[in-house]
């Protein structure tokens, strides 16, 4: 048991937020710094917290005394690398504390597209008062919302859809009792579940298995009204094949969160096309999102000093 270990983070804190982790621990000793200074500063971390799109393996030589990674995001993608992969070090995540943003993040992209308030805004921009035809001004009421990997996020966002009443349907390796779905599908009838699907919203994790997921065949599976919308990770969607879908009018649009190359290169189709929403992977931020992260850390660190099993644990082979 480690009473007092040495907590690195690479990010700034506030006194406050401090206290969430002390509470837990009160004689750890808890330095912040940036990634430049982490070199350094790692030699004598016992734990550290990064989030998961640092590079910290450049330095993880230095890591000899660490135990314990704990990622601020959901993904992991940079902290796994095969000497952590290879090495006793646990490997932990915040997944639990995105769902409300998340949620919140989605439904705005489907009644952004509902209620086309883009090309109001780009009215409103160009001081125009015109109403389009009522078929274009759809309503979210009684459509079926499709979820492609239901963990935590996708609940918090299948029990808001319901609460707008939709039909929600899901895609899920295990099938379990879920309250707000309304018909779950195995993965490989994903095609199947997305032919009946006028929103689809992805939430899986980055692993090999969803790597490239999204291809040709899924998006020919989708209705030509339906809307696509990602807020897990790029590579999860084979982006050319996206892009024809979209410029072939295959799909009506699409509401991406998270792109292959990050920021999306200037050159990128994506940015031009007026049936697409384009955000810079913030859908999980908000100003509480460091508050969550840290007090869900606290709760595993009391559970560390105590010797107890710590929840979130990555499967270093598995990649979630
Ligand atoms: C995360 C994210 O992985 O916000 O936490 O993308």
């Amino acid at each position: 048991m480690i009473a007092d270990p040495n907590i690195l983070i690479l990010n700034s804190v506030s006194d406050r937020q401090r206290e969430f982790i002390l509470a837990a621990a009160p004689q750890a000793r808890i330095t912040t710094c940036t990634v430049a200074e982490a070199p350094e500063k790692i030699r004598e971390s016992d734990i550290l917290l990064a989030w998961g799109f640092q590079n910290i393996q450049p330095f993880y030589a230095n890591a000899k005394k660490l135990r314990w990674i704990h990622a601020l995001t959901a993904g992991v993608e940079f902290l796994l690398f095969p000497e952590v992969q290879d090495s006793p070090v646990i490997l932990s995540n915040s997944k639990g504390i995105h769902g409300i943003p998340m949620a919140e993040h989605v439904l705005g992209l489907m009644i952004s597209f509902t209620r086309c308030l883009p090309l109001f805004h780009k009215q409103q921009s160009e001081h125009i008062w015109k109403r389009p035809p009522a078929e274009e001004l759809q309503e979210i009421n009684g459509k079926t919302l499709a979820i492609v990997g239901l963990g935590s996020i996708g609940h918090e966002i299948a029990k808001k859809c319901k609460a707008m009443d939709m039909r929600v349907i899901a895609a899920k390796r295990e099938m379990t009792q879920e309250p707000f779905v309304d018909r779950l599908y195995r993965p490989e009838q994903l095609l199947e579940m997305l032919s009946e699907a006028d929103f689809v919203v992805v939430t899986l994790p980055l692993t090999d298995a969803t790597n490239g997921l999204f291809g040709r065949d899924q998006f020919n599976a989708m209705k030509s009204s339906a809307y696509f919308i990602n807020v897990s990770r790029g590579s999860v969607v084979q982006e050319n094949e996206l892009i024809t879908a979209l410029q072939s009018k295959q799909i009506a649009g699409a509401g991406l969160d998270v792109v292959f190359e990050e920021p999306l290169p200037a050159a990128s189709p994506l940015w031009d096309m007026p049936n697409v929403i384009i955000t810079p992977h913030m859908s999980a931020i908000s100003p509480v999102y460091l508050d969550r992260a840290l007090q869900l850390f606290a709760k595993n660190l009391a559970l560390y000093i105590n010797e107890q099993p710590l929840f979130n644990l990555i499967d270093k082979a598995k990649g979630y």
